[in-house]
């Protein structure tokens, strides 16, 4: 069902504690953790503890819990101290999404070009 953990989501088992995570942050209804594969000094990824494939569903579905993940995006770059910041939703396979659970990038401590590639 729509919103419930899914076997087969490995952010969901982040969610569980059924695999490994570097949570930097924990809230009722989101979690923090460290990108596996950085991007940037900081990189971190927050996402609902709510099962949805994007962000847009998320949006759509359960819009309490997207704003708290936006919430969490300025929380963990105040904890990172980051004073700029870039906070990406890929959304879709065709824009590089590859874990199909919604989730917030939060990308910073180094410049960024725009438009992004
Ligand atoms: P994407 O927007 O779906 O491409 O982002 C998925 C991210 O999840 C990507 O940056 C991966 O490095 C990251 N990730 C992770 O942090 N831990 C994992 O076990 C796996 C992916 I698989």
């Amino acid at each position: 069902m729509a919103g419930e953990p899914q076997d087969d989501c490995l952010f969901c088992k982040i969610v569980a504690g059924h695999i490994p995570a570097t949570i930097v942050r924990e809230t009722d209804t989101t979690v923090a953790f460290r990108d596996i594969n950085p991007q940037a000094p900081t990189h971190v990824l927050v996402i609902p503890k709510v099962h949805y494939e994007n962000a847009a569903a998320l949006a759509a579905a359960a819009p309490q819990a997207a704003a708290d993940v936006l919430a969490a995006t300025q929380a963990v770059a105040d904890e990172e101290k980051l004073e700029s910041y870039r906070v990406v939703f890929n959304t879709g396979s065709g824009v590089g999404q590859t874990v199909f659970h919604a989730h917030a990038h939060v990308l910073g401590g180094r410049g960024m070009q725009w438009p992004p590639g």
